[in-house]
């Protein structure tokens, strides 16, 4: 039997292997490839020895459900090519030489195998009301606001609107374009917390940007074929759309705004992605599925999914733990989870920087990972003096996307060292801009994409199938005003409570613009992937898991301005003292903590501000007033988007604060 291959090399190994398996042969005589897409094999049959010449696309060798679902696309999209990905150096050289010939990057020679791309203007981040929870009955996906209260959390759109809507968007979408198919693990190939998801892109760009964010590759449908039975994945399918015009605006960067939707059904774990190239709206295995498709798997099987950064931190004593903390995007995750602590001793490793999965284990420990293989971060304020650790990390096997270029083949943007004398700078969309410039040399919410494994910090059991043992929950956000550096909660429900009631000023993250504070419950709020008043009850009910050792929860707020409207608090490596103080209270010293109304602050005398000028009482001040009415506006706020959905025990947490506060001096 004579058959050619359509695929890169390590899948045509794969369908080497897969097709001995299915056909009983045990012997093949590999015949020698030729372009990337074809290679040749003659097999020899032992129980016959007749002989058939057949073309055989890499797609009819997937395990079965992969193939009726790649297939399936097929049919509505009709690409003119399809791709299986095998995630090897060779596809993505040959990926990125095609996204250099259309213009899509361009290359940095400042660095070692690193791309700019310049996105559309009009596709520069994640859009969040065009993000949508598709199920049967909409109050599994949100929660259903009092009277005529617009909800905040989530969208929701029917399954028929969804079907229809898929329909006359995809339709034909991929006509003149490769269909690429990434089979990706989120979390350790071999760990039982990670997942396998499969999406489906006519983006080269996402491909390449896919195999630094996930485990992607022939490993993955080698992990699928080998279990059929139980060949589970999330679908994933993903489009950058064409406006109905036919006219796309930036042939380097097709993609349809008006158009764009994102959209997740989790009573069948698929999301489908239309309209935008960019970050969280098509890298889908990052918000889609593990925040919004993993929350809802993450209740159903008892576990957490959760927008946290994760570090290891190492006291001067050498004793170590593992924190997770929630901030909301563009609030400090990445900077902490790679900080460089400024007290002597501390040692700070990172495991992830944006989202973890969680489980308390049979012994009632947590334990997290990091389902992620790469960081998606923010380039504005990433400099030597912020994060030392992030400048080391990112200039090589790095695809920068909406960042300013040099003139020496190198990047800029706001917050970077300056360029060498001499050197110029093209801003964003390519234009020359020198500093002072009124509009920004770089994109706001520009970012780098880069192999976690490259970070010089990075933890040794960053990879682990086990995940790593998690001792603090922490919650924060952009608070200019009343919140103090750090607090502790009570208790579990009054930690969930603080959860509930976080807030931010918007940032470029999404489409708000503005500096408004916007309520953003534990990060999540553009993320949950279902009812926020079953999310409560979830988190809620982890007090009931037998023997679970339930971590402390904090508050931080490292953004506190003075009435000169400047940060009282330093930040960034100074960050470390905040932890210091976390550490104590965990190691349960005595002496620590005041008790606030809002919750447990630190005593001046265990909070270490050694060598800083900060005001200690104005930076650890609980002002009555501004938390009387802070209370209200939680309270007020909560009802009125929770009404029934509100649990009770969130209800007496309301009431309490608000008592405490009364009777506070
Ligand atoms: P996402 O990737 O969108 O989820 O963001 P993130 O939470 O990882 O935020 P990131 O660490 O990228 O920080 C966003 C911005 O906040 C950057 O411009 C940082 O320089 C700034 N920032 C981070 N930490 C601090 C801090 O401690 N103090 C101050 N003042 N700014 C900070
Ligand atoms: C965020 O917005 O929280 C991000 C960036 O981490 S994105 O991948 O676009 O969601
Ligand atoms: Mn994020």
């Amino acid at each position: 039997m004579n058959i050619t291959f359509y695929c890169s090399r390590r899948v045509y190994s794969y369908c080497v292997l897969r097709l001995m398996y299915h056909k009983n042969i045990n012997r093949y005589m590999p015949s020698s490839g030729g372009s990337m897409r074809q290679y040749q094999c003659n097999f020899v049959h032992m129980q016959s020895s007749t002989k058939e010449t057949k073309k055989l696309s890499a797609v009819s060798l997937l395990p079965t459900k992969l193939k009726e679902f790649v297939e399936e696309s097929m049919q509505i999209c009709r690409p003119s090519n399809v791709h299986v990905c095998d995630g090897s150096e060779v596809e993505n050289a040959l990926l990125i030489d095609k996204l250099l010939k259309a213009g899509t990057v361009v290359p940095l020679p400042k660095y070692k195998n690193c791309f700019l791309a310049r996105s559309s203007i009009k596709d520069v981040a994640r859009v969040e009301s065009r993000t949508f929870i598709c199920t049967k009955n909409r109050r599994d996906a949100v929660n259903i606001p009092k009277g005529t209260t617009k909800g905040i959390m989530g969208n929701w759109m029917s399954l028929e609107d969804a079907n229809e809507a898929i329909k006359t968007r995809f339709d034909g979408c991929m006509e003149d374009r490769t269909m690429y198919v990434i089979p990706f693990s989120m979390g350790p190939l071999n760990s039982p917390y990670s997942k396998i998801g499969v999406q489906l892109t006519d983006s080269a760009y996402v491909v390449c940007s896919m195999r630094i964010m996930t485990r992607m590759g022939t490993d993955v449908l080698e992990k699928l074929s080998s279990n059929e039975e139980n060949c589970y994945f999330v679908k994933a399918l993903h489009s950058v759309g064409k406006p109905i015009s036919g006219l796309v605006e930036h042939s380097h960067w097709p993609c349809d705004p008006e158009r764009t939707l994102i959209l997740h059904k989790p009573e069948y774990d698929e999301i489908i992605s239309y309209g935008s190239g960019y970050g969280g709206n098509s890298l889908l295995g990052k918000k889609c599925f593990a925040l919004r498709i993993g929350s809802t798997i993450a209740r159903r099987e008892g576990w957490l999914a959760e927008h946290m950064l994760i570090l290891g931190v190492t006291d001067p004593k050498g004793r170590k733990r593992y924190i997770v903390a929630a901030f909301p995007s563009a609030c400090g995750k990445t900077n902490m989870a790679m900080m460089k602590p400024s007290l002597p001793g501390y040692k700070i490793e990172c495991v992830g920087d944006d989202i973890v999965w969680m489980k308390f284990d049979t012994n009632g420990q947590l334990r997290a990972i990091n389902p992620e293989f790469g960081f998606f971060g923010v380039a504005p304020g990433t400099s030597q003096a912020t994060n030392p650790v992030a400048m080391d990390t990112i200039f090589e096997n790095t695809i920068f996307t909406n960042v300013a270029q040099t003139s020496d083949g190198g990047v800029y943007w706001e917050g970077m060292e300056d360029p060498a004398q001499g050197v110029t700078i093209n801003d964003w969309l390519g234009n020359s801009w020198v500093k002072g410039s009124k509009t920004p040399a770089a994109h706001p919410n520009s970012r780098f994409c880069t192999p976690a494994n490259q970070c010089p910090i990075i933890d040794e059991n960053w990879d682990s199938p086990e995940g790593v043992p998690i001792d603090a929950i922490l919650f924060g956000g952009r608070r200019p005003e009343g919140v103090p550096l750090v607090y502790e909660s009570f208790d579990w429900k009054h930690g969930v409570f603080i959860g509930a009631s976080m807030k931010s000023e918007a940032t470029a993250a999404a489409e708000h613009t503005g500096k408004i504070i916007m309520h953003d419950p534990f990060a999540m709020r553009p993320f949950f992937g279902y009812n926020f008043g079953n999310y409560l009850k979830h988190w809620l009910s982890m007090e009931n898991i037998p023997n679970a050792k339930l971590p402390k929860i904090y508050h931080v707020n490292w953004f506190r301005k003075d009435e000169n409207g400047k940060f009282m608090w330093p930040g960034y490596g100074e960050n470390s003292r905040v932890l210091d103080w976390i550490l104590r209270r965990i190691n349960e010293e005595p002496n620590t903590a005041n008790i606030t109304p809002i919750g447990y602050t630190p005593t001046k005398e265990t909070f270490n501000t050694f060598g800083l000028k900060v005001d200690f009482d104005k930076l650890f001040s609980v002002p009555k007033h501004f938390w009387t009415e802070e209370a209200k506006e939680v309270a007020n706020f909560l009802y009125e988007q929770l009404d029934e959905d509100l649990p009770k025990e969130i209800e007496e947490q309301i009431k309490n604060l608000i008592d405490r506060l009364n009777f506070s001096k």
